[in-house]
């Protein structure tokens, strides 16, 4: 084999976002542009001679090309085998499991999650580290600053690597594993959860509809709910990986997973529906006529692990990053366990679940997920809810009510104004920031604002700090309003909205969320002056 150097030239926007660098296929497919960023992620980690790689992706468009460009510099970079998912494909959670399970030095996962594939769609790449998850922000940190200095990358110059027969094959001195995507994790699904029970549930007239819109998990879902668990085959829904995710846009919310929503909606509905994302790791939970949120469902999840078998030893402690609603709070606080509040972002869950200071973790994104891993995971969550389903014989709203009788319910929203001007955008956040003073112990309409702040987090393990991570005005009935500009969008800015009030009264728990926070909403529009601003008269996505 020959490895090749070549020169190159930096550019100047491949700072990696909320989760790894997320870019227009177009810009990925830049002459170099994708070689400088892998080379990047090489000359920062300085991983050792002779390490071990993981590497794959979600199937969407470029990835194959990716990939092999991936193989032939991990071999001109020294690695001495990557393990590569067949035909390129490994779900992030997959993608974790693999480093973990078989110790290498970290891997490469090509995704651009939730957004849309395909030639004019977006494409991503990120590094996770040797404990499965996201590089922390210092690792992060040091892949921009090498992709701002970077002048050469080195590569074999070789012919591609078949990639859809599992085994090894060899590329000079590295060896090339092509392993099945799907067996390791359903291996470590099944260690976790009463596989029985739950296949008993599936044959006892309990129908379930998981909706892969056209992305990674299919193959998974397959695997795991029809084939081990006995759910009839039509159960999977659009189960066909494609690298265009049939034109859709694979985020599974309300909005966007609106096939699944019409189901569980419509006449003759199933007990039980469920979807997941680009790369598997989002997930969103559907009862009859009934949505979860993923507030919610982390704060069921903590209060029912006891109920599965992987849990059943208790939690250390929970996390959840900071927009997400106080739910868990209060689930925490009645098991005596500590609950924690991060940034947005799953690479800050990894510190405290390697210190084994907490075990489950959520995010108000369609993101739950435990220390199995060290990445969210959707069939986790779908596999979770469904151990809980099978073990309680109730409906997913009866036990949802349940959940908000004991606890009281907080009642939670998003609203995203995508895709709006990158300056009107800032001049909102500048706007928000400028006026804390204002707000403190100001009243607005029925609430009186108690603080605002702009977050910033403490790494309770190793003391990094990370700021300016989301505007909060906090209510002195608890109830918030968050406002963040999110770190995974591609074109112009995406602006996000949370609101949270809290309700202990049962005879209200019947509301729609839009109802009982409409006043919190119009407070939110009238301080940030958002529709003057953006010229925007409501959301592009309400969750
Ligand atoms: C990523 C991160 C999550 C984050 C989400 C939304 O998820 O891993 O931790 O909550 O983005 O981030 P933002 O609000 O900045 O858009 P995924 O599923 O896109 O990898």
């Amino acid at each position: 084999m020959q490895a090749r150097t070549v020169s190159t030239t930096p550019f100047n926007d491949q700072k990696p976002g909320t989760s790894g660098l997320r870019k227009r296929v177009e810009v990925f497919r830049q002459a170099h542009y994708l070689e400088n960023f892998v080379q990047s992620i090489f000359d920062s980690i300085a991983a050792p001679q002779g390490a071990t790689l993981a590497l794959g992706g979600d199937g969407r468009y470029f990835n194959r090309e990716a990939i092999q460009i991936i193989l032939k510099m991990a071999a001109a970079n020294g690695f001495r085998r990557v393990l590569v998912g067949k035909g390129g494909i490994l779900s992030t959670p997959a993608a974790s499991c693999v480093i973990r399970k078989y110790q290498t030095c970290g891997g490469i996962i090509l995704s651009a999650s939730h957004n849309p594939g395909g030639p004019d769609g977006d494409f991503g790449i990120k590094y996770n580290t040797a404990n499965g998850g996201p590089a922390p922000e210092k690792i992060t940190e040091a892949i921009y600053a090498a992709s701002k200095a970077i002048s050469q990358y080195r590569i074999a110059d070789t012919s591609d690597i078949e990639l859809d027969t599992l085994g090894d094959s060899g590329l000079g001195d590295m060896i090339v594993s092509v392993i099945d995507p799907v067996g390791d994790y359903a291996e470590l699904m099944e260690s976790l959860f009463d596989f029985a029970a739950i296949r008993k549930l599936l044959s006892g007239g309990f129908f379930i509809k998981f909706d892969a819109m056209h992305a990674v998990t299919g193959p998974y879902a397959r695997e795991i709910l029809v084939n081990c668990l006995g759910a009839a085959p039509d159960s999977v829904m659009n189960a066909e990986p494609l690298p265009d995710f049939g034109g859709g846009h694979p985020d599974p919310n309300l909005t966007y997973a609106h096939e699944l929503v019409e189901v569980l909606y419509g006449g003759n509905a199933p007990d039980f529906g469920a979807a997941s994302d680009g790369d598997g790791d989002r997930n969103m939970i559907l009862g009859k006529h009934f949505f979860v949120t993923p507030s919610d469902s982390l704060a069921i999840l903590a209060a029912n692990a006891h109920l599965v078998p992987g849990y059943k030893q208790g939690l250390a402690g929970i996390a959840r990053s900071m927009p997400t609603s106080a739910a868990a709070d209060r689930v925490a606080a009645a098991l005596g366990i500590p609950c924690y509040e991060t940034p947005t972002g799953w690479k800050f869950f990894g510190n405290l679940m390697d210190a084994g200071k907490v075990t489950l973790c959520g995010e108000e994104s369609f993101g739950t997920g435990s220390d199995h891993i060290r990445e969210k995971d959707g069939l986790w969550a779908v596999l979770f809810w469904l151990n809980i389903l099978a073990v309680r014989k109730q409906s997913v709203e009866d036990i949802v009510r349940e959940h908000w009788a004991r606890f009281g319910r907080n009642v939670y929203s998003r609203h995203d104004y995508e895709g709006i001007p990158i300056d009107a955008a800032n001049g909102v956040m500048k706007l928000l920031r400028d006026s804390f003073s204002k707000f403190s112990a100001q009243k607005l309409g029925n609430y009186t604002a108690d603080f605002c702040d702009d977050f910033s987090y403490t790494d309770p393990v190793d003391g990094s700090v990370s700021t300016g991570q989301g505007v909060r005005i906090i209510f002195t009935d608890g109830s918030r309003i968050v406002f963040r500009l999110s770190g995974t969008g591609t074109e112009g800015a995406t602006l996000r909205i949370y609101l949270e009030s809290f309700e202990p009264d049962v005879a209200q728990h019947h509301l729609d969320a839009q109802e009982a926070l409409a006043e919190l909403i119009n407070i939110a529009l009238e301080i940030s002056e958002l529709r003057e601003r953006t010229g925007r008269e409501r959301p592009t996505v309400i969750t």
